[in-house]
């Protein structure tokens, strides 16, 4: 093979890796761009609170329900409970987690400093609906489905 052959492949390799490789980049854009439009489900907020809430379980005749505090915020933050039922929510907050220990929840009339490690939230909804909670800076939030 001449110089010029030789050189004329390369140019002709080079178009095809180019051609594959804008191929692929443009379809990774294409899935990007369809899950960021179809990806985000109804209901889910940017901050990302979960689908599915925690359900609460029936010990004896109070509804329990674990949560852990952090920095991080509330987890799980979203709750679901049965109405007319007592509530103990059990949580377990770290020693970082500052403002988020200040446990806010106006519909219940609760605002409630939890301590750090093992504490109680304890409450019995009256009503269904939902009933929003957040910490005492209002940075973290979540939500308590009552059905
Ligand atoms: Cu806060």
């Amino acid at each position: 093979m001449s110089k010029k052959k030789k050189q004329m492949k390369r140019t002709a390799d080079n178009r095809k890796f180019i051609f594959w490789a804008v191929g692929i980049v443009a379809l990774i854009a294409i899935v990007f761009t369809v899950k960021g439009i179809y990806g985000s489900r109804p209901g889910g907020s940017p901050g990302g609170s979960p689908q599915t809430p925690a359900v609460a379980q029936l010990e004896g005749n109070v509804q329990v329900l674990y949560m852990k505090v952090s920095a991080a915020g509330y987890s799980p933050n979203y709750l679901a409970v049965k109405q007319g039922v007592p509530v103990k929510i059990i949580t377990d907050s770290t020693q970082d987690a500052g403002c988020v220990r200040g446990f806010v929840a106006p519909d219940l009339g609760i605002n409630q400093a939890l301590n750090v490690g093992k504490d109680e939230i304890n409450f019995t909804p009256t009503k269904s609906g939902q009933i929003a909670f957040t910490c005492q800076m209002r940075m973290s939030t979540g939500t308590i489905e009552v059905s």
